[in-house]
């Protein structure tokens, strides 16, 4: 009844940013990413039946917003494998938490495995990726290595929705820096942000569309091995999903000046010739391809 897992983040090169059913988790349109090493999340779980509710700590300490949505995933873990206990969960990360690096994606990866080691499930990959899904829809790709495509299934109890492995590591010569423009919280989580955007944005259906595009010209760039054509379509797709967010009713603006900067650096590192394309998720930092 106890476990002990380690998970990566992911970076996405086609962004996931919607939803179909925010009960189940499920994302509106498929995604695709690369899964880094170096940023990682380590967690250990232990069900005791002596607990009356689940104890969380992230690095060490208690964090409400983290025991929140480790409480509903545990919640739906004790109703779909009828487990009566609650658990003790220590997550430690590798780097800034909600900044914008991914951390529920690698968290809640390290959550569904260990919850599959301590309760001796031993789930096929594709289950196992749906039910770190259900914790964090970037979470369903993280347990896949190298380039992974989340599908986003058509089924009404999501249980085809799931990430699998597009290409091995080392299809592509492909490093990635992440450049830490703050190390403060964000101010709106992804669920909040990607929901205001679907309710308030002139764009977001544009943006679905420009997802389904981007996918099938990712998947041809990295069957190639293009790595020019993968930099530029993965730039490509983040500036549409930010620019989703900016047009949102208040406005979903992460960047800060030291987004903007980044930005002009590897533009001109392009300029004078060195391969080089930026990608940002729902927070400040830039992740230099
Ligand atoms: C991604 N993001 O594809 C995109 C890019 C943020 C921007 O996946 O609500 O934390 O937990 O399913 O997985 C962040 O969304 O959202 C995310 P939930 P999640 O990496």
């Amino acid at each position: 009844m106890h476990a002990t897992a380690i998970a990566p983040a992911n970076i996405a090169l086609v962004k996931y940013w919607g939803k179909r059913d925010r009960a189940l988790n499920l994302p509106a349109a498929g995604s695709i990413s690369v899964t880094l090493g170096g940023l990682e999340t380590r967690t250990s779980l232990r069900f005791d039946d002596d607990l009356e509710e689940d104890r969380v700590t992230l690095n060490g300490a208690m964090d409400a917003g983290t025991t929140v949505r480790v409480r509903r995933f545990l919640q739906f873990v004790r109703e779909r494998f009828d487990v009566a206990f609650h658990a003790h969960v220590e997550t430690e990360n590798s780097f800034p938490t909600g900044a914008g690096l991914a951390s529920s994606a690698s968290g809640f990866a390290a959550l569904a495995l260990a919850v599959d080691k301590a309760l001796g499930l031993d789930l096929p990959p594709a289950a196992l990726s749906a039910l770190a899904r259900h914790g964090s829809g970037s979470a369903a790709r993280s347990l896949v290595d190298g380039f992974a495509e989340m599908h986003p299934g058509t089924r009404e109890d999501g249980e085809d929705a799931y990430a699998t492995q597009l290409a091995a590591p080392d299809a592509l010569p492909l490093s990635v820096v992440a450049a830490i423009t703050t190390t403060a919280p964000k101010t709106m989580s992804s669920s909040e942000g990607m929901e205001h955007c679907r309710k308030t944005s002139p764009y977001h259906a544009a943006w679905i569309g420009q997802v389904a595009i981007d996918l099938e010209a990712m998947r041809t760039a990295i069957a190639a091995a293009d790595l020019g054509a993968v930099g530029e379509i993965a730039e490509h797709n983040a500036m549409c999903m930010h620019a989703d967010m900016l047009a949102a009713r208040p406005p979903v603006r992460y960047w800060n000046a030291g987004t903007v900067t980044v930005l002009d650096h590897v533009a001109e590192l392009r300029t004078s010739g060195t391969d080089a394309w930026c990608t940002i998720d729902a927070g400040p930092q830039v992740k230099v391809l």
